[in-house]
Parts: C-alpha cells; structure tokens; sequence
C-alpha cells in the first residue's frame, strides 16, 4: 500500500481515478472542479449531465475522457460554516464514498485534491486529519486500491500531508 502526498495539480496524476471537489449540480465550478473540466473536455460534462446532480457527501463517477485519469470521482464537499453543522462527518463521507466506488469497481489508484478546502472554507489543519483518517480507516480492510496519492497545490499544504502520513 502507497500513501502519498504530492505538489501537483490534480489533473496531472497518471491513476485508475481522480477525485473532482464538485458542487451538486456537477456541472463545473472554480477550482479542482474547473481544471477537471477544462482538461476533460466536455464529454466528461456530457457525462455528468446524465447523473442527476449529486448531494454533500456523496460520490459518482465517470470516465476521465481527455485526462490521464481513467476515471473522475465526483464528490460534493461540505460548506464550512463554523463547525457546528455536521461539516466533519460530512467530509468523512466524502472521503469513504469515493474509496469505497472505487473499490468497487475494482480501481486501484487514486488521487484527491484537498476536498473542501477551498470555495467552501474548511480549515485545512481539520480537513488534513479528517482526510487522512477516514483513508487509513477504510484501507484497514482488504480492497483492490494499493495507491492513494495527496494533490496538493503548495509546498506547505503537501509538507502537511507528508507529516501525517509518516507512521
Ligand atoms: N489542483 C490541485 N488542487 C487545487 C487545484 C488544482 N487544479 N485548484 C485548487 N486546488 P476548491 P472546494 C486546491 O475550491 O473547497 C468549485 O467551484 C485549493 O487550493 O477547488 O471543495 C466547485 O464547483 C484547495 O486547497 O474545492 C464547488 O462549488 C482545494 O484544492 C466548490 O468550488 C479545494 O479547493 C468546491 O469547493
């Protein structure tokens, strides 16, 4: 099992999926959610205009199209608002439902931006561990993904990871 943190940009990873911070109409945004897209081309959104949206924590998928991804993992970060609304088993869920599709169908790679850490204003310390956590969670019981990799756009953001995932 390979778990990484990486200074890249998301839609540069070679990996059975990567992970796109969507909204719920999954039909593009700012961010991770923007450059997927605009790498993808818009067959992706042709994709993902027949999946019906998706709700906060929940997790769908589509092929990767023009990326080097084979597939995207759309999932729906929660908005921050202080705390006291759910917002961490929000993002847990996210984490878990996106590993938990993957594995399904039968992918072995991943990578995942820093989901909620952006537009939607999770604090970062709180979202790394979350991360982390729910990964080392799920990954504790056999499934097909050997490689888990962390995009992270800063240096520091990816020092961050790399502390976490020192055992
Ligand atoms: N590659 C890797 N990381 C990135 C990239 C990139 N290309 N771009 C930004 N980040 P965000 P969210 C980092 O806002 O908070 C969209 O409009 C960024 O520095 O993309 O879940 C959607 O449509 C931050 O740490 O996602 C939604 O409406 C992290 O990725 C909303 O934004 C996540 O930032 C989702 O907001």
């Amino acid at each position: 099992m390979k778990l990484q943190a990486l200074q890249s940009d998301i839609t540069i990873p070679n990996m059975d999926a990567i992970v796109n911070a969507a909204n719920s109409s999954l039909l593009g945004g700012g961010g991770v959610d923007g450059a997927i897209h605009w790498a993808a081309g818009p067959e992706m959104l042709a994709d993902c205009l027949t999946l019906n949206g998706c709700r906060t924590g929940e997790a769908k998928m589509t092929k990767g199209h023009r990326l080097k991804a084979c597939h995207v993992i759309h999932t729906v970060g929660p908005v921050w608002h202080g705390g006291k609304n759910g917002e961490a088993d929000k993002l847990r869920v996210c984490y878990t439902n996106s590993l938990r599709l993957a594995a399904e169908n039968g992918l072995q790679s991943i990578a995942f931006p820093r989901i909620s850490t952006g537009m939607h204003r999770f604090p970062s310390d709180q979202a790394a561990q979350i991360a982390v956590e729910s990964l080392r969670t799920f990954l504790a019981a056999p499934c097909s993904i050997q490689t888990v990799v962390f995009c992270c756009f800063s240096a520091a953001d990816r020092d961050q990871y790399e502390k976490l995932l020192t055992p």
